[in-house]
């Protein structure tokens, strides 16, 4: 226990030891955040098999999981408020003292044999009104070298927390204590046993059994988002499934956009695109791709910060044309899981070049193209350092004011390209009916059209109808709103071809935004919304005939 004696804050100290007591580790660890000891934990993995160094980028290293714990697992995640119309019927309701009580009993000893890692996180800039602060308990040397990637973590956050801040308590482990001479598992979890578990009222997050993302990583859905918007509605703000980007058009005039979409329908690839032929002179630049929260600030605008440092991207699909800036950031100092190795020290996924002859598949199996079966999981990941993106924002630190909010899904037919709301209250019903096909993100039936209102459905951590209830409520106390917009990248045509060509081209989509808020060009107006004239919109070196728009534009079947 000697790690914790210099602790200046009492009850994190003694909430420490209280847990120790209970996991049984075989040692303590308070992490200081610092490069030397990431590398060395890296080190330690790479020596016990669980993690594979690649010699052709400096800094990276691969896992492969336990091919049961892939994804987010929604069906056994849960909100244990006190009442079960607080978390709401989106939420999977647990009975906080039977769930505490169960998983009290789970984590008796669940750390034995490993070592407990001290992981203190700031989400938000360290000091900055809009952060919170976390402390994660893990037994995962991954989910260390994970978090401090993807959030502010070491010293610098205890110190922030001084004597007394308060923090989100994170415990989590990967449910799979070690006797005395068992050998580990490459990726040790427990998918049998796996709960994630938030309690509100108590500021406390419960994980046990995976070590994959969203279900390990607990800044990120689990503070970032569930507990976050439960702060954001009992405070006055947003938290959400955003990413945030800057659009400069070529007289140099900057807009902010925020968008939501659903886990892997395109959020890393919109918030880093690059121009296309033809607009080679507007400017994207980055901010975040997957949360942001929104504060109403005093001069009746909308502010928004990252919370994250780091994207936890899907890597198959991401490729030189698809998301150079995304393959930028992972050249090093990365974390690849669950893709495959090539035979001269590099990964590969789907989409990424050419499959070579051969590769060592996602589960460490031989792989040749034409085999039958793809060599990464649709689910594979890099997890890459923002500091390292060519497109990063100069001011992505700072809280930006924002023009434009905007809601997509993934749907094949039925929904135009782009369509701005008549207002605000209009454009929170658009979010609020958003309808997204599944995709490997999570478990359950990729395809399967569901209703995900804002692309929260997994993430909001209150009842639905309250949430947009607080939507409608901020929207009021706005003098200069941004507009709201819908969009559509993934329609299908007859031929089950994609009618819009997406990635870089869904810069003319931001620039139609982009002028329609900066009353620059007319629109169409309907009962639905206001729709862009294809004389108006930006298609210059594209081309892209009236009768393919028309198609692509139409509302409904
Ligand atoms: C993510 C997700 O990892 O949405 O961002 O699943
Ligand atoms: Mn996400």
């Amino acid at each position: 226990m000697k790690a914790v004696e210099g602790l200046e804050h009492e009850q994190l100290k003694n909430w420490i030891y209280e847990r120790a007591k209970h996991l049984k580790p075989s040692a303590l660890h308070v992490c200081t955040g610092t490069a030397e000891e990431s590398d060395a934990l890296l080190e330690g993995l790479c020596a016990k098999g669980q993690a594979i160094r690649i010699p052709k980028r400096p800094g990276c290293f691969l896992f492969r999981s336990d091919p049961r714990d892939v994804a987010r697992v929604e069906s056994k995640t849960f909100v244990c408020s006190q009442t079960a119309q607080v978390a709401g019927v989106n939420n999977r309701w647990g009975d906080p003292d039977a769930f505490k009580a169960c998983l009290e009993r789970w984590f008796d000893g669940a750390m034995q044999g490993r070592t407990l890692y001290v992981v203190p996180f700031c989400m938000g800039p360290i000091g900055s009104p809009y952060s919170r602060i976390g402390v994660q308990l893990t037994d995962s040397p991954y989910v260390v070298c994970s978090m401090r990637i993807m959030t502010r973590m070491g010293s610098s956050v205890l110190e922030a927390l001084g004597t007394q801040g308060s923090y989100v308590a994170c415990l989590h482990s990967v449910g799979m204590p070690l006797a005395p001479g068992q050998k580990d598992s490459t990726w040790p979890c427990n998918p049998d046993k796996v709960c994630i578990a938030h309690f509100p009222e108590a500021n406390l997050i419960y994980s046990f059994g995976s070590g994959y993302g969203g279900n390990a990583l607990l800044g990120k859905k689990c503070l970032g988002l569930r507990m976050a918007s439960i702060m954001g509605k009992q405070e006055g703000w947003l938290a959400e499934h955003m990413l945030l980007m800057g659009v400069k058009d070529p007289q140099g005039q900057k807009s902010y956009i925020a968008a939501a979409f659903p886990s892997a329908c395109g959020k890393t690839n919109l918030a880093m695109l690059q121009p296309p032929e033809g607009m080679k002179d507007w400017t994207v630049t980055t901010l975040g791709d997957d949360i942001a929260w929104i504060h109403p600030g005093k001069d009746g605008r909308l502010y928004a910060i990252n919370p994250e440092t780091g994207f936890f991207g899907v890597a198959p699909g991401t490729g030189p044309e698809t998301n150079p800036n995304a393959l930028m950031s992972c050249a090093r100092n990365s974390l690849f899981t669950n893709v495959a190795l090539t035979d001269d020290g590099d990964v590969w996924w789907e989409g990424l070049s050419e499959p070579p002859a051969h590769l060592t598949d996602w589960q460490g199996c031989h792989w040749t193209p034409g085999c039958g079966r793809p060599a990464t999981h649709p689910n594979a990941r890099f997890t890459a350092p923002i500091l390292q993106c060519p497109s990063r924002d100069p001011d992505w630190e700072k809280p930006v004011p924002l023009d434009a909010i905007v809601f997509g899904a993934r749907r094949s037919t039925d929904v135009p390209l782009v369509l701005e709301s008549l207002n605000w209250v209009h454009g929170v019903q658009l979010g609020a009916n958003l309808c997204s096909e599944q995709t490997a993100a999570a478990d359950g039936t990729v395809g399967q059209l569901r209703k995900d209102p804002m692309a929260m459905l997994p993430f909001c951590g209150y009842a639905m109808e309250d949430y947009i209830q607080h939507w409608q409520a901020i929207g009021k106390t706005l003098a200069h709103p941004p507009k709201i917009f819908q969009v559509n990248f993934f329609r299908k045509g007859a031929y089950n071809d994609f009618l819009w060509p997406g990635f870089g081209q869904n810069l003319r989509v931001l620039a139609w935004i982009f002028q329609r808020v900066h009353g620059k060009v007319p629109a169409q107006q309907t009962p639905e919304g206001l729709l862009p004239f294809y004389a108006d919109f930006p298609l210059k070196g594209l081309e892209y005939s009236q009768e393919r728009w028309d198609a692509l534009q139409r509302l409904g079947e």
